[in-house]
């Protein structure tokens, strides 16, 4: 692994989250955050959407748009994610997420973690999102709370989610991704500009792990694996199925 890579690895163990900039031509991630905002008005789309108003989450990317496996196979950000879920870890979601203008902040959280008493000190997550627009301080760029990750809390405690000035916004061009622990307390912040934010969020999981957790998820439908090279099909060994209900175990 380059030199990059581990101040990356060091830098997320550290404080919970990094950053890696530029890491995809700016135009094609440009180009792929046209299409996000084009999908979310498709009728079709609409099952797999969360969200109604300024923020939404549109699930089954995978499925949706091949060009989105050069992101969640991207060399650098799969070896960050097998340094800390293991050799056998899998892409399980990758989702769109735009921020219109006069999006107000959402709520702060950790990923998959509501079903822990107290969450485990080995990672069960590292979570992603591609800038596929710039991300600015106005426009809505991720906000992580530093080192968060060690608190070893299933959700964030009262007076963090009253401290705006303890979320750091993580702002970067077009292409770039930032990385985080599961745990590290973050939100997607309010859009005060007057422009769009497009994030590619790529969630990795290890084996171990049981997806119906997460209610939005997306299995990988049968016909996108067989078009996918062997290098994506290596990250997705989950069940492949046109519906959640087939592909995972159980719901509470
Ligand atoms: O859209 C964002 O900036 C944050 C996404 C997020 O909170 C998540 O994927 O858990």
């Amino acid at each position: 692994m380059n030199d990059a890579n581990n101040e990356s690895i060091k830098h997320l163990d550290q404080f919970g989250y990094c950053l890696l900039e530029d890491l995809i031509p700016r135009e094609e991630a440009l180009d792929l955050a046209d299409r996000c905002v084009q999908m979310h008005g498709e009728s079709d789309k609409k099952p797999d959407i969360s969200g109604s108003g300024a923020y939404q989450t549109l699930f089954g990317m995978m499925n949706h748009d091949d060009r989105v496996w050069s992101y969640a196979s991207h060399p650098k950000t799969v070896a960050i994610a097998r340094h800390f879920l293991g050799p056998h870890c899998r892409v399980v979601e990758a989702c769109s997420k735009p921020t219109w203008p006069g999006a107000v902040d959402q709520p702060l959280h950790a990923d998959s973690a509501g079903a822990f008493l107290r969450v485990p000190d080995t990672p069960w997550m590292i979570n992603s999102i591609w800038m596929l627009t710039d991300f600015t301080v106005e426009n809505g760029a991720t906000g992580v709370v530093p080192l968060s990750h060690r608190s070893r809390m299933a959700s964030p405690p009262e007076y963090l989610t009253r401290d705006p000035k303890r979320v750091k916004p993580i702002t970067g061009r077009a292409g770039s991704v930032m990385m985080w622990h599961g745990g590290t307390f973050h939100m997607a912040r309010g859009n005060t500009s007057d422009t769009i934010r497009v994030g590619l969020n790529i969630a990795y999981y290890p084996p171990w792990f049981n997806n119906w957790i997460e209610g939005g998820h997306q299995p990988i439908w049968p016909e996108t694996y067989a078009r996918m090279p062997e290098r994506m099909q290596q990250l997705c060994p989950g069940k492949l199925s046109n519906s959640r209900d087939e592909a995972y175990e159980t719901r509470l």
